[in-house]
């Protein structure tokens, strides 16, 4: 028998629902010059070329007051048992390394991240994105961007229950091949929306309620990743959504200017 407390993910509508609601009162982070903002490295502990690739990208920003990774930092990130496996060692080192402050916003890929990575992190995981401020107290509203794929129901009725306390608590305690099944279906999702920017105009990413989160959030513009190709899209009100390239892009990367204006480009390119 359903009863309030077991009540089930039905429609879109209601998650859309939630997440404007949820919007209005996400965590404010100053974003001070300098400060650098990347997503969708999809660092894979079994590459030994990614750990290398992954140290020099983080001495290349050693210099930015705080370093945005906003999801997607992992090919996938299944919890505590993966923290101690020998090809994740170099990757939490070189955060642990990082100079500056690091704030990161789990994608669809590492969304069981927790303690384990908030301690080489030194902050805590922002789960729902976050407001950045910049320049004279203009407010950038920034998400992983899975959230905007409203018309894949199946992918987003896991993404509750993968961000509901209990279940988060027994996923990390499940048996190794049970979490790898987890980790195929999150980055099916993933390949799925790999499929869809190849059409281009077509991201999977739904505009009209990435308009509605600005404006709920009370930004002038939101920033994401998860489509993997970068998209300049100005709405009717003025207010802009951002779609950042995946790590190696053009335009993988957002700088935050001397003067306190978001600027877009390479992440490697030279200062
Ligand atoms: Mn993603």
């Amino acid at each position: 028998m359903d009863s309030a407390g077991t009540k089930r993910f039905r429609r879109p509508v209601e998650f859309t629902a939630s997440l404007i609601a949820l919007a209005k009162d996400l965590p404010a982070v100053e974003l001070p010059p300098g400060s650098v903002v990347i997503a969708d490295l999809h660092l894979d502990g079994e590459v030994p070329e990614d750990a290398e690739q992954f140290e020099a990208l983080l001495q290349h920003l050693a210099k930015a007051p705080v370093l945005v990774i906003l999801g997607d930092l992992f090919e996938y990130w299944l919890g505590p048992t993966q923290a101690r496996m020998p090809g994740s060692l170099r990757f939490l080192d070189a955060l642990r390394r990082f100079p500056g402050k690091i704030v990161f916003v789990p994608g669809n890929r590492d969304i069981l991240a927790g303690a384990e990575l908030e301690e080489a992190l030194g902050s805590t995981i922002l789960m729902d994105g976050f407001v950045g401020l910049v320049g004279g107290g203009e407010r950038v509203l920034f998400l992983h961007g899975d959230e905007l794929c409203i018309s894949d129901a199946s992918y987003l009725r896991l993404r509750k229950i993968l961000r509901a306390r209990t279940p988060r608590l027994l996923a990390r305690n499940l048996p190794g091949f049970v979490t790898r099944a987890l980790a195929r279906r999150l980055r099916r999702h993933s390949a799925h929306t790999v499929q869809y920017k190849k059409q281009k105009a077509e991201t999977g990413q739904d505009s009209q309620f990435a308009n509605a989160l600005v404006r709920a959030a009370g930004c002038s513009a939101v920033v994401v990743g998860h489509a993997h190709t970068f998209q300049e899209t100005v709405f009717a009100d003025g207010s802009k959504w951002y779609v950042l390239d995946a790590f190696g892009g053009k335009q993988d990367a957002l700088f935050v200017s001397a003067q306190g204006e978001i600027q877009f480009g390479h992440a490697l390119k030279s200062s």
